[in-house]
């Protein structure tokens, strides 16, 4: 089966003032479109065809060469936008629980956390994405205590191919926010706390640990 676009939990204009109808319409019905049809193409007749899109990012190195940048790009397109999306949400609560805990003993307050992924959003040199993730490997070891962390990746990289488990992501490609923002990523950053789905930031960090 091809991979086809997930269908959004909220409408288009449900996260406005933060994220405007026209962006979400365009980022979705033609950028992400666009990302999935090019993972289709260039996944057909590989190995991994008809893999879950995570698991073809785990294994990259199983892809034909000449295939292998096409897929990074665009498999990563498609799956990072498939997980963005669930990061938002019109109405957005703070975090709680286990989490809650867990970034306080990562970053010593969630107010420490924002400062750190916004910084780390805003370093992002040209298009690229910010992540939280849980760090529970190092050169493909699996290591003991598994630490939250925030980081940043370029393009369309994926954290699951560098043995990452992401929770949260912020998309910083221009496309994601020029129409509203034009050049001000500051304040499109600032905005997304706003409009973070942590119960689903939540239900991730219970999966993964
Ligand atoms: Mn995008």
């Amino acid at each position: 089966m091809p991979y086809t676009l997930p269908k959004l939990n909220y409408s288009f204009d449900a996260l406005e003032p933060h994220i405007d109808a026209r962006t979400m319409e365009i980022h979705y019905g033609k950028h992400h479109q666009t990302y999935c049809d090019n993972a289709n193409k260039f996944l057909a007749g590989t190995a991994l065809e008809g893999r879950p899109i995570e698991e073809v990012l785990k294994n990259l190195d199983q892809i034909p060469a000449d295939k292998r940048t096409a897929v990074r790009n665009h498999g990563g397109g498609f799956a990072n936008h498939n997980f963005f999306w669930t990061c938002l949400s019109p109405k957005s609560a703070a975090p709680t629980g286990k989490f809650s805990e867990a970034l306080q003993k990562s970053f010593g307050s969630l107010d420490t956390f924002k400062e750190k992924f916004e910084t780390v959003a805003l370093g992002q040199f040209g298009s690229g994405w910010a992540w939280l993730v849980v760090k529970s490997q190092i050169a493909n070891q699996e290591i003991a205590n598994p630490t939250l962390e925030v980081i940043n990746l370029p393009n369309q990289d994926s954290p699951l191919s560098i043995g990452q488990t992401p929770l949260l992501c912020l998309d910083v490609w221009e496309h994601a926010y020029y129409l509203k923002y034009q050049n001000r990523r500051a304040e499109y950053v600032k905005a997304f706390w706003n409009i973070v789905n942590w119960g689903e930031v939540e239900r991730r960090f219970s999966e993964a640990s």
